[in-house]
């Protein structure tokens, strides 16, 4: 037994499905990334996270907690991944992009559930994810109702800490996140048997707010024309950022945006077209759902920005690093947070005002809007976001979908139709 196989095998991996699993990723990655022209030379640190995904960056989980460091698993941005690095943590984001075994999370979830919870759960339910086997705590939070109930299954099979999401954002809510934020602190000392110093905290700001600023970085080198990376690549590298340790994740990201800024100064281009650019906008994507941006590079158009959890509204907002104290540094973590435009939030006006804004900035022809099957909030605040659109002159094509391939023709069929009319 090799020594990656032992690993899984002491974490409780099902080896043999799991082994099923690793049969599919590499040709699917081969098909969708490697196959792309024009790549920077810098993606291959990525593409190599990406090959190594249940190895290496799985046997640094195992060594952490070896050396009594914890491991605490997350399903969205509302989790500060300060506080789990201020405690001596690692903080790996846990949300499923692919389906997989459908007939025992029917056992649990109907049918009409979006892909990416029934995904989550079927990755436990399957024994196939050796990160959720490395975490001793799972942090849940009641953004959609999907995901509510969804982590009270989850805390049947694994400890689970969820934190309370206001709904909205007026002071007493404001007053609400700031104690759930404490709340988690002390789940965390708890955890782990030790208080979290100042020193600490400010350090774990620090930490993340480079790779905030690495990723923002990257963000605004998607501003060319002719675009210097394709939507694809900085997908990815912006999945990868949820898992990978975000020290070198920021060194890595600042040294592709190195070769990014030569390749302005001289016109090199990556492999993809020029025009249309697309802002995509809704429903995050989690590895390894590469669906959209696929049809849409493999169509003559490029991504130019991501307003998705997976993308901008993941790193656009700062942890201010002024306050010194643990009280203000924690004030200072809530408020960052609560800024997260997430379609849960009502009234949600700055995110429709964030869309156009980006839509703006990044000199886009059209927006495609993706909400994931099921998924009430993305669904219902497209219609906001048309009207906007439409008002500022700019087309946007609603598109529904899941984790499967079934409707790939037809989604092609109307991003082309979307992308003969904005050229025409
Ligand atoms: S901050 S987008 S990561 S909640 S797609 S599970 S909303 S039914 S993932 Fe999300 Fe946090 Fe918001 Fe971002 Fe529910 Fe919709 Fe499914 Fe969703």
């Amino acid at each position: 037994m090799d020594d990656n196989r032992r690993m899984w095998a002491d974490l409780g991996i099902d080896l043999e499905a799991h082994d099923g699993l690793l049969e599919v990723l590499p040709p699917l990655f081969q098909d969708v990334y490697l196959s792309q022209k024009g790549r920077p030379s810098r993606m291959a640190y990525f593409d190599n996270v990406f090959a190594e995904i249940h190895g290496l960056r799985v046997r640094e989980l195992v060594n952490h907690r070896k050396a009594g460091g914890v491991v605490v698993g997350t399903f969205c941005t509302y989790v500060p991944e300060e506080l789990i690095i201020a405690a001596g943590g690692i903080a790996v984001g846990l949300c499923g992009g692919a389906e997989i075994a459908p007939e025992e999370v029917g056992r649990y979830l109907p049918q009409n559930i979006c892909p990416l919870i029934r995904s989550s759960l079927g990755f436990k339910l399957a024994k196939v994810c050796p990160y959720y086997e490395s975490c001793d705590l799972l942090v849940g939070e009641t953004t959609c109702d999907g995901k509510k109930k969804f982590f009270e299954i989850l805390g049947e099979l694994q400890p689970v800490h969820v934190m309370e999401l206001p709904q909205r954002k007026g002071p007493r809510d404001v007053d609400m996140w700031r104690g759930e934020v404490g709340d988690l602190l002390t789940r965390l000392e708890e955890l782990t048997g030790r208080k979290v110093e100042r020193q600490a905290l400010a350090g774990a700001v620090k930490v993340v707010n480079t790779k905030r600023k690495a990723l923002l970085r990257l963000a605004e080198l998607r501003k060319s024309d002719p675009p210097v990376i394709s939507g694809l690549d900085a997908l990815l590298v912006n999945q990868i950022a949820f898992y990978d340790d975000p020290r070198r994740l920021a060194v890595k990201v600042n040294e592709l945006c190195d070769e990014l800024e030569k390749r302005v100064d001289s016109g090199k281009s990556a492999g993809v077209s020029a025009r249309p650019r697309v802002l995509v906008s809704g429903c995050p994507m989690a590895i390894p759902n590469w669906k959209l941006y696929g049809i849409i590079e493999t169509s003559g158009a490029v991504v130019a920005m991501d307003e998705l959890c997976t993308g901008i509204r993941y790193f656009r907002n700062l942890v201010d690093e002024e306050p010194d104290d643990l009280d203000g540094m924690l004030d200072a973590i809530a408020t960052r947070y609560l800024k997260t435009d997430c379609a849960v939030f009502t009234p949600n006006e700055e995110r429709v005002r964030n869309v156009l804004g980006l839509a703006k900035d990044y000199d886009v022809d059209a927006v495609i809007y993706h909400t994931l099957q099921f998924c009430d909030p993305y669904s219902v605040e497209g219609f906001k976001v048309e009207r906007a659109l439409e008002e500022a002159g700019l087309p946007m094509l609603y598109l529904e979908t899941d984790y499967g391939t079934g409707d790939v023709g037809q989604l092609k069929t109307r991003v082309e139709a979307l992308f003969e009319m904005v050229v025409a």
